[in-house]
C-alpha cells in the first residue's frame, strides 16, 4: 500500500487508555464508587465474575506506566479522569477529593516533565453511582448536565494550564445503546426482561443520547469562554464507527443501508455537532422518540468540536433488514454481518466476536468523514486489536504479537494514504491500548495491550512486539520537519 505516503511532520502519536480498565484502587484516598463498580457486582454480568478492582494497578503505579510510554517512544498518553475519584458522590453541592483531584495534577506534571503530552478525556463511562442512584443520571438532562459541567469546571481550572487537549466523552454511543438498549454495559438497562427487570431500550437510549451532547456542548462552552484565551487548548468528543460494506453490492437496498448504518451509529452525534440537526435518517425511523432540539440546546451543540475524535477498529458486512422496524432497533433496521453474500470474511479472526480487521475501511472511513463534515481535523482517540487465543498462548509466543504489529502497520499506512492521497485532515493517532486492561463485560480474557499484564504475577507489565514497532512505523511515514 501507498508507499510514498507520508504523515505531517507535527502529526501526534501515542496511546490510549481508561481510568475503570486500568487503575484498580478503587477505594484508595476517598475513590467514590462508579456504576461499573456497581455493575460489575452483578453476577453474570461480566466474564469471569470480573471487575476492575486491581485491573493493572495503574493508580499505585503511574511511574512504570510512563516508563513504557517512554521505552515506546510515544509523544502522547491518551487517558481518561475517574470523575468519582474527584467528586467521590459526584454532584456540583458535594464535596471534592483534593487527594483525587491531585493524583491527576501529579500525574500530568510527571508525563510532561518525561516530554509525553497528555490528551484527557473527562468521561470514559465511569459515571459517580450516587448520580445514577440520585436522580437516574445520564436519563436526567438537567441535573446531568449540570453535574457534569461542574465536574468539566474543577478539571480544567486544576490541568487547564497543562493539558491542551480535552475530550468530553468517550464513545456517547457505547453509553447510550450499550448502557439503554442492549444492557451489556453499566447501568444495564434494557427491553430485555431476562437481563434486567428495567429500562425501555426505544427510548432511554435516545433521551441518553442527546442529554450526552448538551452536556458535551455545556462543557465546551465552559471551556470556551473562561479557559481557552488562557490555556489555549482544544476541546472535542471522540466518537466511535467502523466502516460499513455491503453484503450484496449488487442490491441497491443494501447500498443505501450502508450510510444509514453510519448514520445511526456516528452522524448520530456528529452532525448535531456539525450540521445542527438529527440524520433524515433517524428521524424517519425514530419519529418522536428522537427527542427534539430546543433552539437553546442545539446552540450549545452545533460548532461544539475543535476537532473529531475518532475511535475506530473494524468493518462490518450489511444487510437491508425487510419489513418495518423493531421498536428497539438501534442500527437502522439492518443486519451486522461478518461476511458478505459471496461468502468472504470482512476480515481475520480475532479475539473479540466483533472485531474483524480491514485497513482499507479506515481509509474508507476517514474520506466518508471528511465529505460529510467537511475536512474537520481528525484525531484518531483510538484503534487496535485483540487477537485470537491471545489469553491462552505460552509467554514467549504472546510476547511476539505479529499479528497486531500487522494490524498496525495496515492502518497506520491506510491512514497515511488517507492523508496523501485523499487529502484528509488527519493529525493525531492514539493506540488501543497502551496495555492489557480491563475489556469491559469480557473482562480481561481479551487483551488489546502493546504491552503484557500478568494478572497472576503482580500484575508486572511487559513490553510486546507491538509496543516497539508502533513507533518504527510512525517513523516511515512522519515527515522529517
Ligand atoms: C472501545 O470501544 C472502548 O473505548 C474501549 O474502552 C475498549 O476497551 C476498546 O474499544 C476495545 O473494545 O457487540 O456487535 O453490538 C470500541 C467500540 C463499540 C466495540 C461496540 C464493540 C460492540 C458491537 N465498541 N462494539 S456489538
Amino acid at each position: 500500500m501507498g508507499s510514498s505516503s507520508q504523515l505531517p511532520s507535527d502529526f501526534l502519536w501515542g496511546f490510549a487508555t481508561a481510568s475503570y480498565q486500568i487503575e484498580g484502587a478503587v477505594e484508595a484516598d476517598g475513590r467514590g464508587p462508579s456504576i461499573w463498580d456497581t455493575f460489575c457486582k452483578i453476577p453474570g454480568k461480566i466474564a469471569g465474575g470480573a471487575s476492575g478492582d486491581v485491573a493493572c494497578d495503574s493508580y499505585n503505579r503511574t511511574h512504570e506506566d510512563i516508563e513504557l510510554l517512554k521505552k515506546c517512544n510515544a509523544q502522547a498518553y491518551r487517558f481518561s479522569i475517574s470523575w468519582s475519584r474527584v467528586i467521590p458522590l459526584g454532584g456540583r453541592n458535594d464535596p471534592v477529593n483534593e487527594k483525587g483531584l491531585q493524583h491527576y495534577v501529579k500525574f500530568v506534571d510527571d508525563l510532561l516533565e518525561a516530554g509525553i503530552v497528555p490528551l484527557v478525556t473527562l468521561y470514559h463511562w465511569d459515571l459517580p453511582d450516587e448520580l445514577d442512584k440520585r436522580y437516574g443520571g445520564l436519563l436526567n438532562k438537567e441535573e446531568f448536565v449540570a453535574d457534569f459541567s461542574n465536574y468539566s469546571r474543577i478539571i480544567f481550572n486544576a490541568l487547564g494550564s497543562k493539558v491542551k487537549y480535552w475530550i468530553t466523552f468517550n464513545e456517547p454511543w457505547c453509553s447510550s445503546v450499550l448502557g439503554y438498549n442492549v444492557g451489556q454495559f453499566a447501568p444495564g438497562r434494557t427491553s430485555d426482561r431476562k437481563r434486567n427487570p428495567v429500562g425501555d431500550g426505544s427510548t432511554e437510549p435516545w433521551i441518553v443520547g442527546h442529554n450526552l451532547l448538551v452536556a458535551h456542548g455545556a462543557a465546551v462552552k465552559i471551556y470556551r469562554e473562561e479557559f481557552k484565551a488562557r490555556d489555549g487548548g482544544e476541546i472535542g468528543i471522540t466518537l466511535n464507527g467502523d466502516w460499513a460494506e455491503p453484503w450484496d453490492p449488487e442490491n441497491p437496498a443494501d447500498v443505501e443501508a450502508c450510510d444509514r448504518k453510519i448514520e445511526f451509529a456516528i452522524s448520530w452525534f456528529a452532525d448535531p455537532i456539525y450540521h445542527g440537526k438529527y440524520p433524515d435518517s433517524m428521524v424517519k425511523q425514530l419519529g418522536d422518540r428522537l427527542p427534539k432540539w430546543t433552539a437553546e440546546d442545539i446552540a450549545l451543540v452545533r460548532g461544539s468540536n475543535d476537532f473529531y475524535g475518532m475511535n475506530h477498529y473494524c468493518a462490518n458486512y450489511i444487510k437491508a433488514k425487510t419489513g418495518e422496524p423493531e421498536a428497539t432497533d438501534i442500527a437502522g433496521n439492518l443486519e451486522l454481518l461478518l461476511q458478505n453474500k459471496a461468502g468472504e470474511w470482512v476480515g481475520p479472526e480475532t479475539q473479540s466476536p466483533w472485531l474483524r480487521p480491514s485497513a482499507i475501511g479506515f481509509r474508507k472511513l476517514l474520506k466518508w468523514l471528511s465529505d460529510r463534515y467537511d475536512y474537520p481535523k481528525i484525531y484518531v482517540t483510538e484503534n487496535g486489536t485483540s487477537l485470537k487465543n491471545e489469553n491462552d498462548l505460552p509467554l514467549e509466543q504472546l510476547l511476539k504479537d505479529e499479528f497486531r504489529t500487522q494490524y498496525f502497520r495496515d492502518y497506520i499506512g491506510a491512514m497515511a494514504d488517507a492523508y496523501t492521497l485523499d487529502g484528509v485532515n488527519v493529525r493525531a493517532y492514539m493506540a488501543w491500548s497502551l496495555m492489557d486492561n480491563f475489556e469491559w463485560a469480557e473482562g480481561y480474557e481479551t487483551r488489546f495491550g502493546v504491552t503484557f499484564v500478568d494478572y497472576e504475577n503482580n500484575q508486572k507489565r511487559l513490553p510486546k512486539e507491538s509496543a516497539r514497532t508502533i513507533g518504527e512505523i510512525f517513523d516511515q511515514y512522519i515527515e522529517k520537519a
